[in-house]
């Protein structure tokens, strides 16, 4: 009876319906460090769906947002493992893991987002993706993650001598610590979630992010200056699980592939909504934006990063490809 009862129940959780009315096979779970409705979010449940109709209802995909499976690098290492079949992830906390990664992680490295675009959806881009093969993941995708600036609770800043002697949060990558550092100010690597406590606390200065982040983290409650000298934009990407991957036949990797893909234009849209809503939300706050830095001087401060980061031939040549893109 209890054998009976079991399986049942086990039988029951394992068949989830589709939109489309059909039971999914294979349900892939999906990581990602943002609430329910951030374009990311939207993004990969766009996919699933695509995924889903292509599939006729046999794949799936559920998307744990909000940090739910845990935070960024540890949800890396889980994909790694295949305990997380997907992650959307920023490219920042894989510097570590995959060092190619560092060259769109250099600050002012892109001139804007039409030269990243031009860049992740050119050869530089692929290159990149294949990388993580070597590192038991598969790279399906880039996503948009906007340009990043400095705020915090203490001051305005206005200039780059602003910034000595606070304490910023960044990412945990140690480029982005070298970044701070030669900006003058003091780096502490911490997981996204423990930013606003941390602000509130006094523990950390301030952080730096996008728009989009920068509103729906809350930051903006408790960092009330922010200053746009927009040092970072670093792609953000979908990765699987190299078990997972090999789990699937050809043909659903082949349907993987394309749903990640053609997720992109739409991600892309949702992301430049997102960033004028966010910034208008923000500055109907009250918070205090300064827009008008002159970003020559941290441009200047960021050589020693590129010395001590951009070492090997292989990243050389990378950081040239990526500069003679259009
Ligand atoms: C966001 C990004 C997240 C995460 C976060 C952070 O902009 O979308 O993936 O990396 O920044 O600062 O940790």
């Amino acid at each position: 009876m209890n054998i009976i009862k079991t399986t049942t129940a086990a039988l029951l959780a394992s068949v989830a319906l589709t939109s489309t009315g059909y039971a999914c096979e294979i349900t892939l779970r999906s990581s990602d460090t943002h609430p329910d409705g951030y374009p990311t979010v939207a993004a990969v449940q766009h996919m699933g769906s695509l995924l889903e109709e292509r599939s006729g209802g046999r794949l799936c995909v559920e998307v744990f947002h909000s940090a739910q499976l845990g935070e960024e690098k540890d949800t890396i290492e889980q994909t790694q493992l295949g305990v997380i079949d997907l992650n959307r992830v920023s490219l920042g906390p894989f510097n570590n893991i995959i060092e190619e990664t560092k060259v769109f992680s250099l600050p002012y490295i892109f001139r804007g987002t039409d030269h990243m675009h031009n860049v992740v959806d050119g050869a530089v881009g692929d290159q990149i993706l294949s990388e993580f093969e070597n590192h038991n993941l598969v790279g399906l995708a880039y996503f948009d993650g906007g340009s990043r600036s400095f705020y915090n609770s203490q001051k305005p800043i206005t200039s780059i001598d602003d910034i000595k002697g606070l304490k910023f949060r960044v990412m945990q990558s140690d480029v982005f610590v070298d970044m701070v550092d030669a900006l003058g100010g003091n780096a502490t690597p911490l997981p996204y979630g423990e930013v606003y406590s941390s602000i509130q606390t006094g523990v950390i200065d301030g952080a730096e992010n996008n728009w989009p982040s920068f509103e729906s983290s809350g930051h903006f409650e408790v960092a009330g200056h922010y200053t746009l000298d927009q040092h970072l934009i670093v792609p953000e990407i979908l990765v699987m699980s190299k078990a997972s991957w090999g789990k699937l036949s050809a043909d659903d990797q082949a349907l993987v592939r394309q749903a990640a893909k053609d997720s992109v234009p739409v991600m892309r849209d949702l992301w430049a909504a997102r960033e004028a809503a966010s910034e208008e939300k923000v500055r109907a706050a009250g918070v205090e934006i300064i827009d008008d830095i002159d970003k020559q001087p941290f441009m200047d401060a960021m050589v020693p990063v590129y010395e001590k980061h951009v070492t090997s031939e292989k990243l050389k040549s990378l950081v040239e490809a990526i500069r003679a893109v259009e």
